[in-house]
């Protein structure tokens, strides 16, 4: 990955160092580099274009019968474990096969809830805990679970302990991504849940980005004191990617328009539903990145590289990749538009692989991309 993000970073500063603004808006001023069907750039008009050596290409795609899977991480061994949103199942690949872990009791499927983000605990080697996003009977939740592992070599779940609960639920805007920071802390991305009060209220769930620690309590240092709140005024959140420099960056829905890609300071106020965008309200956040289409977006898993941001859009159907500098965005690129459906999640495996899980029902996969110069 080393290499892959290397060369994008190569690729794309002359994007970026052509973005003036301090919002980057794809197909307006600045053209992203289009992309052939095999993920090379196009030789575009433009000399940084045809510049451009990066080749992104899909090294292997996993078709393993994976059903609407929602999120990917990574044991220290490579091996993939995926939650599957209306299965609440995790699954376990390696050497190119799916067995199942486990399901998660307590999951109550429905549109777009069900089983989601997983986030496996720092000292995972030493205390085993998996942790999952998942929408139950009454509410979205957020549970760990023991890995299990048998003489055989066979890996199991234990029962699940709730650690935090009452964040909102809807047949929509569920957010649903968690991961654990540099920080050693757990950051949850959640959505307004259809309840337009929630997300500018600071006492409610719906519509932020939460801290907590391992054990589900309002992480030390919190802006508004002993309250799970890190951010709010967000819509939908379901990507969540520190930077090198230890910056939070988080992809967010827009409604029928402005997708948004967002730096996040602690006690910020993003804007919805007063503003999306990037309108330079005062008081509120503008997005680094606005996609006014979000037939172009919509925006799920997120992972930084390099310097690199990577995104999976759902009805946009491709990956886009938007260079970072410091806390600038340049403008974003897009990768495999229309090859391969909906993409819902980006996550970087230990050996540098950028794995893309799809989101098509058909069934699903996973792709595992490489950079080739
Ligand atoms: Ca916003």
């Amino acid at each position: 990955m080393k290499k892959l993000g290397a060369i994008l970073a190569l690729a794309l500063t002359l994007t970026i160092s052509a973005c003036t603004g301090s919002t980057s808006s794809p197909g307006t001023a600045a053209t992203p580099n289009p992309v052939s069907s095999s993920g090379s750039p196009n030789p575009g008009t433009s000399p940084a274009t045809r510049a451009a050596p990066a080749t992104l290409e899909v090294h292997e795609k996993l078709d393993v019968g994976l059903q609407l899977p929602w999120s990917v991480v990574f044991l220290p061994d490579g091996t993939a474990l995926v939650s599957e949103r209306d299965s609440a199942k995790v699954m376990a690949i390696k050497d190119g096969r799916a067995t199942p872990v486990g399901e998660v009791s307590g999951v109550v499927p429905g549109g777009e809830g069900g089983l989601l983000g997983l986030a496996l605990s720092p000292s995972s080697a030493a205390d085993r805990w998996l942790y999952a996003y998942f929408t139950s009977a009454s509410d979205n939740r957020i549970a760990r679970m023991e890995l299990r592992e048998d003489a055989a070599g066979a890996m199991g779940l234990g029962a699940p302990e709730v650690i935090f609960s009452g964040i909102p639920k809807a047949s929509t805007h569920n957010g649903g991504r968690i991961r654990f920071g540099p920080d050693g802390m757990l950051y949850a991305g959640t959505g307004d849940s259809q309840r337009r009060e929630q997300p500018q209220d600071k006492n409610a769930l719906g519509g932020k980005i939460l801290r907590l620690t391992p054990e589900g309590r309002p992480a030390p240092g919190n802006p508004f004191g002993d309250n799970p709140v890190y951010s709010y005024g967000h819509r939908n959140v379901q990507g969540l990617a520190w930077d090198a420099a230890g910056r939070l960056w988080a992809s967010e829905f827009g409604p029928d328009v402005d997708d948004e890609l967002n730096l996040i300071t602690p006690g910020g106020n993003y804007g919805w539903p007063l503003v999306t965008g990037a309108p330079n309200r005062s008081g509120l956040i503008d997005a680094k990145v606005v996609w006014p289409s979000t037939a172009e977006a919509s925006p799920s898993g997120l992972e930084i590289v390099d310097g690199v941001a990577y995104t999976g859009a759902l009805r946009g159907q491709r990956l886009w990749a938007v260079p970072l500098k410091d806390e600038t965005a340049g403008t974003p690129v897009a990768y495999f538009t229309g090859e391969y459906g909906r993409l819902r999640d980006v996550a970087r495996a230990p050996n540098g692989d950028l794995w893309v899980l799809s989101n098509n029902k058909n069934p699903d996969f996973a792709l595992i991309l490489r950079g080739k110069p």
